[in-house]
């Protein structure tokens, strides 16, 4: 739906495709024409590329979005798309394969001289040297899939004691998970902050970096709030981190939008980590504090259109945060929540942003990632942001699923998220002293007052409005939190 909405600003017609559980999706009721291609599970349809590429072709399109999952890394795809002549609005297969081998990324990273985290530059050969590094920079280490990222195929190792196994176990995890065995070592930073710069790169040698997105709070690698700018990067740390940024993008050969994923230390000492080499889930927050449609510019680097502008054009207004609105239950163990969607109250108003892909009535298929929606505001600084954040979250109402919304509002009302203390430790550091659960027992509560209140009057009508003392009673409240209205 992102897409279709940048396309029809550029007066450009729209496919969608759909696997047969997303039949009634939004964006498949929203695009021009849509096309079947194949039953629910991925890789009988979203990871074809050959029903892809054929759906393409027979549908007459010119240019193939990958989106921001599946296959938009997959290099393979976009090589396919070029072969059947369709133009891939992403990077060239090239730099997505350099990039995707992430031993690979390093090494450009240390010919370029980009400050990276100790490790090796490329995968381990055996334990003893795996050791023999790992003593070297100090413990703990963390190996880490040459082909994963994300967090995907990552693990901690506390001590020499743990490494054997660890190796052992990482690479039989990559083997299965990426089709290849490789492993490499990093030093683990404990308490640094997970801090990400966008870059756009044009076919005519121009590259340009729109800032940074703190995205420090993450639970099991899948980000919860995102945010734009770091409440910790200052102008000076920013044009340093955009210089390594759009450095490695160079080096790369990259055109069209990308991430340098950085560690950044409480020293400010910054860390290259790996890019990413798509569009990412939270580039609206970048796209709010700069004016930039992040997708437009996808569309007119991949037609060749150069940049028209350069990095002293850029600026940046006011602070935006992005909470990703999943159907998971996190009083359950996180547990995933699909089902029927039979209430739903977005919020709206002023700056505020809901880049949702569900309807009332919709059913949330139980075989793809959780994500729903994603709010987004923006404020003219982080304490409005967070402000409005506050205020849209409870204008939010899901029935039918469960979801993190509740969890979101306790972070963003903790005191550390308020101050910007966060680092990648900060989330299981407060998640035991949330309780999000009060909200549920709230509610039972109001609903156990609005049906007391009906008994005492014996009748079937609204109670007065007011309590004798002129207090609201709790019946009102309730009407007030739901989305029905008294
Ligand atoms: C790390 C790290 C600390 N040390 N690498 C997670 C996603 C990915 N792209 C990189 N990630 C990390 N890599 C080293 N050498 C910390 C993270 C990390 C993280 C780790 C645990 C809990 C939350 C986290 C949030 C962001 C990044």
């Amino acid at each position: 739906m992102r897409i279709i909405r940048a396309c029809r600003e550029q007066g450009l017609g729209t496919v969608a495709v759909y696997s047969e559980a997303d039949r009634e999706a939004p964006h498949v009721l929203m695009a021009d024409e849509a096309y079947a291609i194949g039953p629910a599970p991925a890789a009988e349809s979203y990871l074809r590329i050959d029903r892809l590429v054929d759906t393409a072709r027979a549908a007459g399109a010119d240019a193939v979005h990958p989106g921001y999952g599946f296959l938009a890394e997959n290099a393979h795809f976009a090589e396919a798309c070029q072969a059947a002549g369709l133009t891939f609005v992403g990077p060239p297969p090239a730099a997505i394969r350099a990039m995707g081998d992430k031993t690979s990324a390093r090494r450009l990273a240390g010919e370029l001289g980009v400050p990276m985290v100790p490790g090796t530059l490329e995968p381990v050969r055996s334990d003893a040297e795996a050791l023999a590094v790992a003593r070297q920079i100090g413990w703990p280490v963390m190996l880490k899939a040459a082909l994963g990222g994300g967090g995907k195929g990552m693990r901690l190792v506390q001590r020499e004691t743990e490494l054997a196994d660890a190796l052992r176990l990482a690479r039989t995890e990559a083997q299965g998970a990426f089709g290849d065995a490789a492993v490499y070592l990093e030093r683990y930073l404990t308490e640094a902050r997970h801090i990400e710069v966008q870059v756009l790169a044009d076919a005519h040698g121009t590259v340009i970096h729109l800032g940074e997105r703190e995205c420090s709070i993450q639970r099991r690698h899948q980000k919860l709030i995102e945010e734009s700018p770091s409440p910790f990067v200052d102008a000076e740390l920013r044009a340093r981190m955009g210089e390594a940024a759009c450095r490695v993008t160079r080096a790369a050969g990259y055109q069209n939008a990308g991430t340098i994923e950085f560690l950044v230390d409480a020293d400010r000492t910054f860390y290259f980590l790996e890019m990413n080499t798509r569009l990412q889930v939270e580039h609206p927050v970048t796209e709010m504090v700069t004016g930039i449609d992040l997708v437009r510019e996808q569309l007119r680097i991949a037609a060749g259109e150069p940049l028209g502008y350069t990095q002293a054009d850029v600026s940046w207004r006011g602070a935006a945060i992005e909470c990703r609105i999943n159907a998971e239950d996190p009083f359950a163990g996180w547990l995933p929540s699909p089902g029927t969607i039979t209430g739903l109250r977005a919020p709206a108003g002023p700056w505020v942003r809901d880049d949702s892909g569900v309807y009332e009535g919709f059913t949330v298929p139980r075989y793809y990632d959780t994500l729903m929606s994603k709010l987004i505001v923006w404020g003219l600084d982080r304490p409005a942001a967070i402000a409005r954040m506050a205020r849209a979250l409870a204008e939010y109402k899901v029935a039918g699923v469960r979801t993190t919304i509740p969890v979101l509002e306790q972070i963003i009302a903790h005191a550390d998220f308020r101050a910007g203390r966060l680092s990648t430790a900060f989330l299981e550091r407060v998640l035991p002293s949330l309780h999000p659960a009060e909200g549920r027992h709230r509610s039972v509560a109001i609903i156990a007052a609005v049906l007391s209140e009906y008994e005492r009057l014996g009748r079937a009508t609204l109670p007065e409005s007011t309590t004798p003392n002129g207090a609201t009673p709790l019946w009102r409240l309730g009407a007030r939190a739901g989305w029905r209205g008294a």
